[in-house]
């Protein structure tokens, strides 16, 4: 257990149709047709609507065309208009060379080379102009996606005799959710006929790094911000537990190398189309009374905007449930119910000298120092009268760590953190797959337990993450897709492509994958996540055949002979990070691997009557036995603790191998 305490755009105008008219194009335009094969169902068999490549998250609407595709692997014009959103440009110009073909940028087409393809890109008034040549403008799924913001439109047909793709957002941030898309409808080297009209059902999905533990290296972090990116999400928050300067030393000021930094963060999420958001928490010594405290807040919080940060947090949980200073009590009084009345005062004074007099500042968020349940309690409904109503509140569910997250509960939540009236906007702090309490173990299964649609009660998801940062792409990819459109959300599909995107495209690497991630199933109880369901289905059948008197099928030696090769399999991953922060479990399954080999050879040998194979196979199996259980995971807090795999399935089998088996 962890020691520290658990549970208290810019819009582009000009039209690409006047570029095109600008360019003297009055070549027809013929039109791919396009006809519905899916009934917007994720029922294809590898991707989520029939005939198309899966794309992750479900888009609300998404068709195959009958078109040809649009070939990347050839010369192909990027048309981006100027002000078109560079960090789509940029990504469209590698995903091109990334298919071995050669981007060419131009801000309009006229005279194109043939044997070209062409990809347009642009916000609603200027891609949506082309959707209106290939004649798709009156598609009511298009129309009503470039109403919405995030929301895009993809579309393939011909275009002055080009394969042509045209990606259409209604902001920025739709162009760049749309370029995401053409990436995952690439297929041997082109882009497959389609056309999909998309939009998050949430408006914040995302990351907070907001566990106890050693934080995210600088690296990690970029590459999660890139990930979430890709993966649509929009959200960063800044808020590792460990990090003294948002806690312990919430009123030190940056050094200038760590501001360069952070800014370096804050670009890169940028690039990515993602917010990163600034998580102060002084929570732990504040005086809420305190001018001097509240001067210090903003005078951090400037520091940020001044980098370019436009979106903030003041997290009050995990700190003393009573006010503490003097002049607090002075001012509020003691009790749950003025703890509420000071921090409301705090927060309000934060959000009037600093959220609302800046400049394109969202709304401010606070993490209330009693973040969980739903029911109205003194300390909530304090809160929810003082606060600011404009303030979101961020909240785990009914627990900590909640493994069901209903609407019920969080349409409750939201009266009781704001009033019946004029409820309040909540963000879910997801506590899956953070393993802070548990740091023995890793959470690996898919997330499942939330309502599909929470999105009619909330604004959006942030999951806290593993201490291990690419263990936790899975979780972040399924809160991807449970985030922008949950009832599309199927936990197991979500997953097996999390799972293959990571993996890569060797098959030897991805039933490797599987099998590691089948032993850290076990989320802490939770009834509906059975841990290692496929190694207990070998071995049930192992013990089955053997008891029987049958030969036991291979499929538990296959097994076996799998997870004694980790090591050497999981480092080629397409995200090798994986097997770098997974090493002390990797090693360990490896070692219950060899064991098992053993012992399925110590059975065979007492079967057959060959005692000294059988006690020669015995001290291997108990070698094996000791060497897995051994402590090498380092943690913070705790020392170095023995990395759990399969809920103890695998030392339970080599036990009752070595019981069969007598000593000779
Ligand atoms: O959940 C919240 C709001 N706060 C802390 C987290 O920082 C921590 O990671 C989780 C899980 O241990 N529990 C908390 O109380």
């Amino acid at each position: 257990m962890n020691t520290a305490p658990i549970g208290a755009g810019s819009r582009r105008r000009r039209s690409v149709l006047l570029l095109v008219a600008a360019g003297a194009l009055t070549a027809a335009l013929i039109v791919s047709g396009w006809f519905v094969v899916s009934r917007d169902r994720p029922d294809g068999p590898q991707g989520n609507s029939a005939g198309l490549p899966g794309i992750f998250p479900v888009p609300q609407h998404a068709k195959a065309g009958t078109g040809e595709p649009v070939p990347l692997n050839g010369h192909v014009y990027v048309v981006a208009p100027a002000g078109t959103d560079p960090a789509s440009v940029a990504a469209v110009q590698d995903i091109v060379t990334g298919t071995g073909g050669t981007a060419e940028v131009v801000p309009g087409l006229a005279n194109p080379r043939k044997e070209s393809s062409a990809i347009y890109l642009g916000t609603d008034s200027t891609a949506g102009a082309i959707l209106k040549e290939l004649q798709l403008d009156g598609d009511s799924t298009l129309r009503d996606a470039l109403g919405r913001p995030e929301g895009y439109a993809v579309a393939t047909g011909q275009l002055q005799g080009l394969p042509t793709a045209v990606l259409a957002g209604s902001d920025n941030d739709g162009v760049f959710h749309a370029v995401q898309t053409l990436r995952q409808l690439l297929r041997d080297g082109a882009v497959a006929p389609a056309l999909v009209g998309d939009w998050p059902l949430m408006g914040t999905r995302g990351v907070i790094e907001g566990f106890y533990g050693t934080p995210w290296s600088h690296q990690a972090r970029l590459d999660v911000i890139e990930f979430a990116g890709r993966q649509k999400m929009n959200t960063y928050i800044y808020s590792p537990k460990d990090d003294p300067l948002l806690r312990d030393k919430w009123r030190e000021l940056y050094t200038n190398q760590e501001l360069e930094e952070l800014r370096e963060l804050i670009d890169a999420a940028a690039a990515n189309h993602v917010r990163f958001s600034y998580a102060l928490s002084p929570g732990i010594d504040i005086c809420y009374s305190s001018e001097g405290d509240l001067e210090d807040a903003v005078t951090k919080l400037e520091s940020l905007y001044s980098l370019g940060v436009r979106s903030f947090v003041i997290p009050l949980d995990d700190i003393a449930t009573k006010v503490q200073c003097a002049d607090d009590l002075r001012e509020f009084g003691s009790g749950q119910a003025n703890l509420a009345k000071a921090q409301a005062s705090f927060l309000n004074d934060v959000n009037e000298k600093f959220i609302s007099a800046k400049e394109g500042v969202l709304p401010l968020e606070t993490v209330p120092t009693f973040y969980n349940g739903s029911a109205s309690t003194p300390y909530k409904q304090e809160l929810g009268r003082a606060l600011n109503p404009g303030i979101v509140v961020q909240w785990t569910g009914e627990d900590v760590v909640s493994h069901r997250i209903s609407r019920e509960s969080a349409e409750r939540a939201r009266v009781s953190y704001g009033s019946p009236k004029d409820p309040r906007n909540i963000v879910i702090w997801d506590n899956y797959p953070v393993n802070d309490f548990s740091q023995d173990h890793l959470f690996l299964a898919p997330v499942i337990g939330r309502d599909a649609d929470l999105n009619r009660s909330i604004q959006g998801i942030v999951t806290n993450p593993m201490i291990q940062p690419y263990l936790s792409l899975p979780a972040v990819f399924n809160f991807a897709d449970l985030s922008w459109n949950g009832p599309a959300y199927d936990p197991n599909k979500s997953m097996s492509a999390a799972l293959a995107l990571l993996s890569g495209p060797d098959p030897e690497v991805q039933a490797a994958v599987k099998a590691f991630v089948d032993l850290n199933q076990d989320w802490e109880d939770d009834d509906l996540a059975p841990s290692a369901p496929e190694l207990r289905r070998d071995i049930d059948q192992f013990w089955a055949d053997y008891d029987a008197g049958k030969s036991p099928s291979g499929a538990l030696k296959v097994r076996a002979e799998l997870l004694q090769r980790l090591p050497e399999i999981l480092p080629r991953m397409a995200v090798p990070g994986f097997a770098q922060d997974g090493a002390t479990w990797i090693a360990a399954a490896s070692e219950y691997g060899r064991g098992v080999q053993e012992a399925v050879k110590m059975l065979d040998a007492a079967k057959s009557g060959d005692t000294q194979a059988a006690a020669a196979a015995r001290v291997k199996v108990q070698g094996a036995l000791k060497t897995a259980g051994a402590k090498t995971q380092p943690t913070l807090e705790l020392g170095v603790v023995t990395p759990v795999l399969g809920d103890g399935e695998l030392a339970a089998f080599l036990e009752r191998a070595l019981q069969r088996v007598p000593t000779a």
